[in-house]
C-alpha cells in the first residue's frame, strides 16, 4: 500500500519569524554569515566554508566565469553549468581560478600593422579604450605598444593609418614586471600618472593590465572568497553519465567543489558518480548531491559519501517538474525534514553534512527563513540571473529592462542529464520554461542590500550567527488573510493610478 505523508507540504511564504531578545551585542555589523560548504566531523573545522550563505545555479542563464568571478569576490560561489562541452566548461573554470583581483587579461589586441579603422571597430565592439599591440595581435604576444584613445583624432586622421604610426611605442611606456602585487601595480600607476599599467614577463611578453579603478574595487571586496593560494573559489556541475571524462578536467582546471545536477538525485545513477569521485579524487575535490526533499533521500547520499546535500524538487522559479510529473515537495517543508535528518545523522555518525536550500526563494526574507528552518546555504537561480554578471542578454520589454532566464529542463537548454531516468539520450519532455526576469543591476549592489536585510532580519531575531538562527528561531505559520494583513493594505497607495 503507498505511503501517505498526512504533513501539508509548505513553502517558505507560509511562515514569518517572530522576534527573539535582541541583545546590545546583536548589531548588523556584528553578523557573522559565515556557513560550511562541505561536511566535516565533530570537533573539526569544515575543509571549505561560505563567506555568504549564497551559491549560483548550475544553470546556462546564471552560472558562467563571470558570475563565478563576481560571486566569490563577494563571500559566496558558483557551480559553473555542466550543460556543456566538457573543455568550455573546464576553460571557464581555469578562467575562475586564474583571476587575479585587479591584473586584468585584455580582451582588446592588435597588430602594429593594423590600422585606426580595426582601433574603432574593436572600440565599438568591446567598448574598452585601452588597446594592447602586440606582435602576433594575441592576448599574450610580445608587446610592442599601447593604444587609447588620446593617441588618434577620428576627425582628422585618416583611418587607413597604420597603428604602428601612432601608437605609444614599447619603449616610451612605462610598465610592471610579471609578479608583482598589486600594491606595487598600484604604487607605479600614482608615481607616474597612469591610468593603466601594462604587465610584462621577462621576454616583453604581455599578460595583464592593471586599471587605476581596479585597486579600489579590490579594497571593495573583504569578503573575498579564495583558496590558500589566494585563488577564489568556484565550483561546477556534473552529471551522471560522463563523469568519468567531465571530472578529470575540471579537477585538472582547478575545480574546488563539484555537486552532481540532478532534478532527482535519490538514485543509484547519483550514488556511483559520488563513490566514483570520492574514490579517485579524495582530497583533491568536493562533491555535492541532491537533490532529494525527504530523510530517505538524505540518508542515502550521505552513506554514498557526498560533501554537501541539495534540497527541493519543483520550487525553482522557472520549473515545471510538479506540473509535468506530479513530483516534488514544498521548499519549507523539504528543508524542515532534511535539517532533521542531517542533525540526526550528525548525532548518530559524528558526520555534519551540509544542506543547501535550492530554488523557490522570491523574497529576501525566505533566505533567513530557509536558514532557520535548517539549512546551510541557499542555492539560487532567478535571484543571480538578474544581475549584469549572469550570462544572458539584456533586453528591453515593454518599456523596462529584462536579462533572459531559462530553465535547464527547458528546450533551449536540452540539458537531458539533468532530467535523465536511464535510457535514450534526449530530452523528452520540457520540465522548465524560457523567460524573463526584471534586470536589476549589478551583483555587488544587490548583494549589499540583501545581506544587510538578512542581517537586519537576524539581529531582530536575537542572533548574530547562522548556528544560533538555526537554534533559537521562533517560526509561525501564517494564514491567507494575515499575508494580505503582512503587505500595505487598506491605504490608497500614492503612485497607483487614481
Ligand atoms: P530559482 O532560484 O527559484 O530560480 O530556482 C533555481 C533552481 O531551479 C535551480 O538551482 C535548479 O534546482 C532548478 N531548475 C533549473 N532548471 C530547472 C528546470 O528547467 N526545471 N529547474
Amino acid at each position: 500500500m503507498a505511503k501517505y505523508s498526512n504533513e501539508v507540504s509548505r513553502t517558505f511564504s507560509e511562515y514569518l519569524l517572530i522576534p527573539g531578545l535582541t541583545d546590545k551585542n546583536c548589531t548588523p555589523a556584528n553578523v557573522s554569515l559565515k556557513t560550511p560548504l562541505v561536511a566535516f566531523n565533530k570537533g573539526e573545522k569544515p575543509a571549505l566554508e561560505l563567506n555568504i550563505p549564497f551559491v549560483s545555479a548550475i544553470m546556462q542563464s546564471v552560472s558562467d566565469h563571470n558570475m563565478a568571478i563576481g560571486l566569490a569576490r563577494n563571500g559566496g560561489l558558483s557551480f559553473i553549468f555542466g550543460s556543456q562541452a566538457i573543455d568550455t566548461q573546464a576553460e571557464m573554470v581555469r578562467k575562475v581560478k586564474k583571476f587575479k583581483a585587479g591584473f586584468v587579461e585584455s580582451d582588446s589586441n592588435l597588430t602594429p600593422e593594423q590600422t585606426l579603422k580595426d582601433v574603432l571597430a574593436l572600440k565599438a565592439k568591446t567598448g574598452h579604450g585601452n588597446i594592447a599591440i602586440t606582435e602576433d595581435g594575441s592576448a599574450n604576444g610580445k608587446l610592442m605598444g599601447i593604444v587609447t584613445s588620446r593617441d588618434y583624432r577620428p576627425s582628422r586622421d585618416s583611418l587607413d593609418k597604420k597603428i604602428k604610426d601612432f601608437m605609444t611605442p614599447f619603449n616610451k611606456l612605462i610598465t610592471g614586471k610579471l609578479g608583482i602585487s598589486l600594491n606595487e601595480a598600484n604604487n607605479i600607476i600614482w608615481d607616474n600618472k597612469l591610468n593603466s599599467l601594462p604587465i610584462v614577463d621577462e621576454n616583453q611578453n604581455f599578460h595583464f593590465f592593471v586599471f587605476r579603478k581596479d585597486y579600489e574595487s579590490h579594497k571593495e571586496h573583504p569578503q573575498e572568497l579564495h583558496d590558500d593560494s589566494k585563488k577564489l573559489l568556484v565550483g561546477a556541475g556534473i552529471n551522471s553519465r560522463d563523469y568519468k571524462e567531465r571530472v578529470p578536467a575540471l579537477v585538472e582546471a582547478g575545480v574546488d567543489v563539484l555537486c552532481v545536477d540532478s532534478s532527482d538525485g535519490f538514485s543509484e545513477w547519483q550514488k556511483e558518480a559520488v563513490v566514483w569521485v570520492k574514490k579517485e579524487y579524495a582530497g583533491k575535490v568536493y562533491i555535492g548531491a541532491g537533490n532529494v526533499v525527504d530523510k530517505e533521500g538524505f540518508t542515502y547520499l550521505a552513506e554514498a559519501g557526498a560533501d554537501f546535500i541539495k534540497v527541493g524538487i519543483g520550487g525553482g522559479s522557472i520549473c515545471i517538474t510538479r506540473e509535468q510529473k506530479g513530483i516534488g515537495r514544498g521548499q519549507a517543508t523539504s528543508v524542515i525534514e532534511v535539517a532533521e535528518a542531517r542533525d540526526e545523522y550528525f548525532e548518530k555518525t559524528g558526520r555534519y553534512i551540509p544542506i543547501c536550500s535550492d530554488g523557490g526563494i522570491v523574497q529576501d526574507y525566505h533566505m533567513v527563513l530557509a536558514l532557520a528552518m535548517g539549512a546551510d546555504f541557499l542555492m539560487m537561480g532567478r535571484y543571480f540571473a538578474r544581475f549584469d554578471e549572469s550570462p544572458t542578454r539584456k533586453l528591453m520589454v515593454n518599456n523596462r529592462y529584462v536579462k533572459e532566464y531559462w530553465g535547464e529542463g527547458s528546450n533551449r537548454a536540452r540539458n537531458w542529464q539533468r532530467y535523465d531516468m536511464g535510457g535514450s539520450e534526449n530530452l523528452k519532455f520540457e520540465e522548465g520554461v524560457d523567460s524573463y526576469v526584471p534586470y536589476a543591476g549589478k551583483l555587488k549592489d544587490n548583494l549589499d542590500i540583501t545581506v544587510g536585510k538578512i542581517k537586519s532580519t537576524m539581529c531582530s531575531c536575537g542572533s548574530i550567527s547562522i548556528p544560533q538562527l538555526k537554534d533559537t528561531a521562533k517560526i509561525t505559520l501564517v494564514s491567507a488573510t494575515s499575508i494580505v494583513e503582512g503587505g500595505a493594505h487598506d491605504v490608497i497607495l500614492k503612485d497607483a493610478n487614481m
